[in-house]
């Protein structure tokens, strides 16, 4: 494909409510939105970088700064034979995965519809329909949350993750597991804990939960696999794994027993599949994660989701969850089974509401292939 031009755009988007993990509380969005013209058809890619530099070290302003600077002009100039050349054209940069994914992703999404099938075949997924959990923020206090967990469990959502923390942990499961002894029950720690606390999560065990996520630091894989050795809970890394590598790593150090695949913290859809494969060889099981995605990034961890290996309910869920007005058309919508449909259409699957992404942009630059080539 011969790539035109690159669109970056930044759009404010505020949550239906506030988000609140072990490392602070999202209120409004800032989302980088790319989008790459080729051929008379443009893909959409979606950057997952926080506003702050607190669940990875990539921000909006780092990755807008990589990708004007760096990863537009190397696309641009270089002859994309196929999505999954992406991370070699990309390959000179270090690091600022979330900034690459923004592009790869949208490569693909462009492949999809040049050859006429859905983003989820062209990634070679499996499933019709994708089951679906939660992942439910801290809150002021144990009513509220437990108000919020029946009010997504009537919706149908197939398992509960509860983020914690220190003060925030066991008297919250313990509530949870009282009122609902048999639901499928995860929490996220967003690496709250230290090998110092290892008591102390040792006491999570009782809660007969699906997985601890991430208990400690975001770049480790030796703690979690000293960890694991006691824990009967099986955990799950999310921030620890970056790449297949990682992965491999993970598994063989027994490190974690499930994994959580996330499109922009592994940079961009060829890495999630390596990822995916190398787990699905070892029989590990793996979900996709979410980072309050608006509808792009949403529709493509559906695509992800689609293949065979992502076998547990991931944290993608309905746009309704997080935002008054989603940006795509029709919203993401979950079924009374928990389960969201796999679109079977050309491309992502849904479409981009122009007027309305306008209406919300703040900042945007183009880059022309053109103007790199005089
Ligand atoms: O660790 O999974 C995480 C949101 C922001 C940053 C990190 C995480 C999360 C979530 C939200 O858990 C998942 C969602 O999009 O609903
Ligand atoms: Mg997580």
């Amino acid at each position: 494909m011969k790539i035109e031009s690159i669109v970056l755009r930044e759009i404010r988007l505020p949550l239906v409510k506030p988000f609140e993990t072990s490392f602070g509380i999202t209120t409004d969005r800032r989302i980088l939105l790319s989008e790459i013209q080729a051929d008379g058809l443009i893909g959409w890619g979606e950057c997952t970088a926080g506003e702050h530099p607190y669940f990875s070290d990539e921000t909006v302003d780092t990755a807008w700064s990589v990708i004007v600077g760096e990863l537009a002009p190397s696309l641009a100039a270089a002859d994309v034979a196929h999505p999954g050349k992406c991370p070699q054209i990309f390959g000179r940069v270090r690091g600022h995965r979330m900034a690459k994914a923004a592009l790869e992703n949208a490569v693909w999404d462009l492949q999809a519809q040049m050859d006429g099938v859905s983003l989820a075949r062209l990634l070679g997924g499996v499933r019709d329909v994708i089951p679906c959990g939660v992942s439910l923020g801290i809150q002021s206090d144990i009513d509220k949350l437990l108000a919020e967990i029946e009010k997504e469990l009537a919706a149908g959502y197939q398992r509960i993750k509860l983020k914690c923390k220190p003060g925030w942990d066991v008297n919250v499961f313990s509530a949870v597991r009282n009122r609902w002894p048999g639901i499928m029950l995860s929490c996220d720690a967003n690496s709250a804990y230290r090998m110092r606390d290892t008591d102390h999560l040792l006491s999570f065990d009782e809660f007969e939960m699906l997985m601890i996520e991430q208990p400690l630091w975001a770049d480790d894989f030796y703690f979690h696999s000293m960890l694991q050795k006691q824990l009967e809970t099986s955990i799950c890394l999310d921030e620890s794994i970056r790449n297949r590598r990682d992965a491999l790593a993970a598994i063989d150090m027994e490190s974690c027993r499930i994994i959580n695949i996330k499109l922009g913290r592994v940079g961009g859809f060829s890495e999630a599949i390596a990822v995916h494969n190398v787990a699905h060889e070892r029989g590990i099981p793996v979900w996709c994660g979410g980072m309050l995605e608006t509808g792009i990034g949403r529709s493509h961890n559906i695509a992800l989701s689609s293949l065979e290996n992502f076998s547990l309910p991931g944290d993608v869920s309905a746009s309704a969850r997080y935002w008054a007005e989603d940006i795509i058309e029709p919203a993401v919508t979950v079924s009374a089974a928990g389960e969201i449909q796999v679109p079977d259409s050309t491309g992502r699957g849904f479409e981009v509401r122009m007027d309305l992404i306008e209406k919300l942009t703040v900042r945007k630059e183009q880059i022309r292939a053109l103007e790199l080539v005089s």
